[in-house]
Order: structure tokens, then C-alpha cells, then sequence
């Protein structure tokens, strides 16, 4: 019967190709290894020049003065305590296109120009212009993933998410009214859990999240150094306070993510 009703089509689509097929996999690789390891570091193991710039509770960043073609590139590192949620969902949070409206303050446009897998979107974004310099925007990589826990096997994983600037060939730098900028961001965080000491069910009150933020960002363009400077001093503390403080109020009544 079926010689005479022809070829079977298949039912089930065939499979994507998988990440590890694309051509920025091997560069995916490479940078989420090399940020993960400097974002681990302590800030007295990473060299010298290093400012503390603000404070704030656990908060605290630091920036290192550099500038690259006379542009200023300062590395910044920040380290912040937040109880009451777990690194899986801070860095859900911080991954997903669909929340980034709510807490990317700095933000005005965001498209997702790729997904290469679940865990690895490619992001077009244009940035609020600031005066008197030219508007921004960034293309870059991005990827979640999971780290097992090296110093505490039967402890909760690490997370992590990375961005990198990349190019498409569709979408080329500087042929409109903005200037691209290039960076590298990396988010690692670490749950702590202190179990209730009578045995109850845990709940959000046993829980810490260690967060690790570090970024080089590139402006790619002039811009006055001394507004660069102020810019980041008042942006990079407000995006972590109100990033962590929308994490703590998106997961107050869910089920913990581990
Ligand atoms: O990591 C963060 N967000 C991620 C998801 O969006 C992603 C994006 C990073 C982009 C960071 C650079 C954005 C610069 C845009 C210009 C600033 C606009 C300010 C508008 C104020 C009204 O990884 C969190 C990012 C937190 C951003 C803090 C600001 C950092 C500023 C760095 C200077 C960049 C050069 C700006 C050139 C113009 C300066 C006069």
C-alpha cells in the first residue's frame, strides 16, 4: 500500500543545528571562560589601580582609569550582597529580552536580531543619547549558562551571563546617527543557603546572592572624558540597586529557581 501512496513524509521537522554549529560558538566559548575566571578573582587579585568609586551597603564598585586611542575604556568591577534571591533568577532576569525594558534604564531600543539557542540571543540596542555626545548603541552576543560549583559540590550552582560586542554584516557600525560602542560584561553570581537550624522548610529569608558585575565598555566615538566619568559614576550604581531591587520584587512570592 504504501508503494502506492508514495514516500513517507516525515512528521517531526528536522532538528536546528545546534549552537555548537555556529560560527561565534568557538569565540561564545572562549570569552565565557576568560570572564568567568577574572569575574572569580577577588579585586586585590586583579592587579593594581584599582578605586573604590561608590558605595552602598554590601555594594561596592571599583574602576580601573584607562583609556584606549584616547577614548576612555575604564574596567569597572562591582561586588554586591542581595538577600532573598538566587543567582539562577538574577541572572534570568538579566538575560531575558522580555524583562529588559523594565529595569535597563539607560535603554531605548532593543531588538533580538538572533537566536542562536535558548541560552544564546544576539541583541541590537540603542542607548537614551546623552548631551553633547552622539547616541549610542550596542551589538553584541549574549549567553546564559550554568557553572557547576567547584568549592561546594552538593551546594547550589553558579550562574553566569556574558556579553560581547559582535558584527553582522546586515547591521553595519556608524551608518546612522549612532555610535557603536564595544563591550564585555560579565554577571556571575553565587547562592548562598543557611538552612533554617530546626529543620522547617526553607524559604527566601535562608537565601544570599553573591553578585560579581564586571564590563569594559568602548564609547567607539568621542566623548568628553569628564562626562564619560560622571555618566558611569551615577549609571553603573543605579542600574545594580534597581536591577537586584526588580529581582527581589518579581521573585518575593514565586518558588525559589535554584
Ligand atoms: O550590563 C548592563 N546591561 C546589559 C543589557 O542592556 C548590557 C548592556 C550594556 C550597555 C552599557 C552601555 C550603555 C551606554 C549607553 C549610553 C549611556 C546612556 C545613559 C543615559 C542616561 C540618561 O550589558 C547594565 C548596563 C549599565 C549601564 C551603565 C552606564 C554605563 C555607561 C558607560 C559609558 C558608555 C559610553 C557613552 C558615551 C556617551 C558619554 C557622554
Amino acid at each position: 500500500d504504501r508503494l502506492k501512496t508514495g514516500p513517507v513524509v516525515p512528521v517531526t521537522p528536522p532538528p536546528t543545528s545546534p549552537a555548537s554549529q555556529h560560527r561565534l560558538w568557538p569565540e561564545i566559548e572562549n570569552v565565557v571562560k576568560s570572564q568567568v575566571n577574572m569575574a572569580k578573582m577577588g579585586i586585590g587579585e586583579c592587579g593594581a589601580g584599582w578605586q573604590l568609586f561608590a558605595e552602598d551597603g554590601e555594594m561596592k564598585m571599583y574602576r580601573r582609569e584607562e583609556e584606549v586611542d584616547g577614548m576612555v575604556c575604564d574596567p569597572l568591577k562591582a561586588v554586591h550582597v542581595v538577600k532573598g534571591i538566587s543567582g539562577h533568577e538574577v541572572c534570568h532576569y538579566f538575560f531575558n529580552p522580555q524583562y529588559r525594558y523594565d529595569w535597563e534604564s539607560t535603554l531605548e531600543h532593543m531588538t533580538v536580531l538572533e537566536t542562536i539557542s535558548e541560552d544564546t540571543l544576539v541583541f541590537l540596542q540603542t542607548h537614551k543619547r546623552i548631551w553633547p555626545a552622539s547616541q549610542r548603541e550596542g551589538l553584541f552576543w549574549s549567553h546564559i549558562r550554568k557553572l557547576p560549583n567547584e568549592k561546594d559540590r552538593d551546594g547550589p550552582d553558579i550562574w553566569t551571563v556574558v556579553n560581547n560586542s559582535t558584527e553582522y554584516s546586515e547591521h553595519p557600525a556608524n551608518n546612522g546617527k549612532c555610535v557603536r560602542i564595544f563591550l564585555t560584561v560579565c554577571l556571575l553570581c553565587q547562592t548562598t543557603v543557611d538552612p533554617p537550624k530546626d529543620g522547617t522548610t526553607l524559604t527566601r529569608d535562608n537565601l544570599s546572592c553573591k553578585i560579581t558585575y564586571c564590563s569594559v565598555v568602548n564609547p567607539g566615538g568621542w566623548a568628553p572624558a569628564s562626562v564619560l566619568r560622571a555618566v558611569y559614576k551615577r549609571e553603573y550604581p543605579k542600574f545594580l540597586k534597581r536591577f537586584t531591587a526588580y529581582v527581589k520584587n518579581q521573585t518575593k512570592n514565586k518558588p525559589i529557581m535554584f
